[in-house]
């Protein structure tokens, strides 16, 4: 069985919102004809609290884009964005979520970040979508959506750390940092990963 995992399309990374990935929203066509391939459709969603760690707003001096230390990991210090229960934190209108059978909230934990749909960035607590995926017997996930070189790189390592075959649908994607996204290409390839492009999946 196969799985789109549709992560983070959320207002809040697309143009206009407070975590802006550029291009962003080039991608939502191309995820709404992906849809239809799939028997089985999921997707994350970043829904943070408001004294979350990662926001610059929360570290006195410090601004956005900055990188400190938290939890022993290295953090980039974010805009306040994804604030739980705001219209930035909701899917866009434009994505077809019909088929998304369940939605895997991370980044609840003040003190922690969570770029994957699986674990925290300290791998210490799981979401559930391991034990999901497996009770659907699911081996091979599909990534999509924003932003490449966080949340669906981050996905995608703990994917195939998990057992399951990864492939990231590259024009479904965007980066905030192309060379960030480079980087992360390379690394998901060095663990056995593949990089796909819509065409070879959408009829
Ligand atoms: C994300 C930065 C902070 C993402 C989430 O969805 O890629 N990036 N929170
Ligand atoms: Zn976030």
């Amino acid at each position: 069985m196969k799985a789109l995992l549709l992560i983070d399309i959320q207002n809040d990374f697309l143009p206009g919102g407070a975590l802006a990935v550029p291009e962003g929203d080039a991608i939502i066509p191309i995820v709404n004809k992906l849809q239809e391939q799939f028997d089985l459709v999921v997707a994350t969603q970043d829904w943070h609290p408001e004294n979350h760690k990662s926001f610059a707003s929360n570290h006195t001096g410090k601004s956005a884009f900055e990188v400190i230390e938290l939890q022993g990991l290295e953090q980039v210090l974010w805009p306040d964005h994804c604030l739980q229960g705001t219209n930035g934190a909701a899917f866009s209108e434009a994505v077809d979520m019909r088929k998304v059978e369940v939605i895997f909230r991370k980044g609840m934990s003040p003190e922690i970040d969570s770029y994957s749909g699986f674990y925290d960035n300290g791998h210490l607590k799981s979401t559930g979508l391991t034990d999901y995926l497996r009770s659907k017997e699911v081996t091979e996930v599909y990534l999509a959506g924003l932003a490449a070189d966080y949340c669906v790189y981050f996905t995608a390592k703990d994917a195939l750390q998990e057992g399951f075959k990864a492939f990231v649908i590259e024009d479904a994607t965007r980066a905030i940092s192309p060379e960030g996204f480079d980087k992360a290409k390379a690394d998901i390839e060095s663990k056995g990963g593949k990089l796909v492009q819509s065409h070879t999946i959408i009829k």
